[in-house]
């Protein structure tokens, strides 16, 4: 065969085919079974319990119908709008905690700082820039008139429609959205050629060009946080860099040979 018609072969395979983790698993057909109690997306299945606890107890208890379960991490706009559309609405329930904390970092926070997905607690990323506050919150009850955060109200609840209010993490009571997670995941190829921008928010600090043994290893990481959404691989040095933003655009990215990007959708 001739070299190039081998190497257009290496390209065309190294372009089609997926990283995958395991086999797949019975999570999608389980979620399927729950009919409008539940909502598969982006390869975690949602569901909603229906007692009113607070969130550390749903934390602690609530979310283990299956293994991987735990209080869902709603990470992009495009996950909050379908969970609304296709779970939230149709319930007879209005507010539901989510995993959603404030972790303040200063003594001088305001009542907007510091709030995280719970997998990135003490870290800089994770951070959720598409959270939507209802009107007024969050406003971390009781009011001081000096602005700052008091460490009063460092969970959150979200509506139907997607907004978010602060409320206490011990002494309000609502139920939960669940998220359950496949243990296997596949991430689909998403940009050949191409580097993710240092100046890309996807990126954060420590978890750049981390150097692996195979590539799979990047995706067993990404997958140890539910914020990360993506990974890159630069294939001549086999390092790895995790992405923690869900809608990657062309703007994140420049060209480059050695890179390569899959996703999770
Ligand atoms: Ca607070
Ligand atoms: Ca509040």
């Amino acid at each position: 065969m001739a070299a190039h018609i081998k190497t257009l072969l290496l390209v065309l395979f190294s372009i089609t085919v997926p990283i995958r983790i395991t086999s797949a698993t019975a999570l999608s057909t389980w979620c399927a079974s729950k009919g409008t109690q539940a909502w598969y997306l982006g390869q975690s299945c949602y569901t909603l319990t229906t007692d009113a606890k607070s969130y550390v107890d749903n934390a602690n208890t609530a979310c283990t119908e299956r293994v991987n379960g735990g209080v869902a991490m709603l990470s992009t706009t495009d996950i909050i709008k379908s969970v609304c559309t296709n779970l939230l609405s149709k319930s007879s329930n209005t507010l539901w905690f989510i995993a959603f904390v404030q972790i303040l970092q200063s003594d001088h926070a305001g009542k907007n700082d510091d709030w995280f997905w719970v997998d990135s607690k003490n870290n800089t990323y994770g951070r959720c820039p598409d959270a939507t506050w209802a009107s007024g919150e969050p406003d971390d009850q009781p009011p001081k008139v000096d602005g700052l955060d008091h460490n009063y109200e460092n969970c959150v609840v979200i509506e139907k429609t997607g907004i978010m209010r602060d409320t206490g993490c011990t002494g309000s009571f609502f139920p939960a959205i669940c998220q359950y997670r496949e243990p296997s995941f596949d991430y689909q190829t998403k940009n050949i050629g191409y580097k993710v921008k240092s100046t890309s928010t996807a990126l954060i600090s420590g978890k750049v060009e981390i150097s692996v043994e195979t590539t799979e290893w990047c995706a067993i990481m990404c997958k140890t946080y539910i914020t990360c959404r993506a990974f890159s691989i630069n294939k001549s040095l086999i390092t790895c860099t995790l992405l923690f933003k869900y809608d990657l655009s062309e703007a994140d990215f420049e060209p480059n040979p050695d890179y390569e990007t899959y996703g999770l959708y």
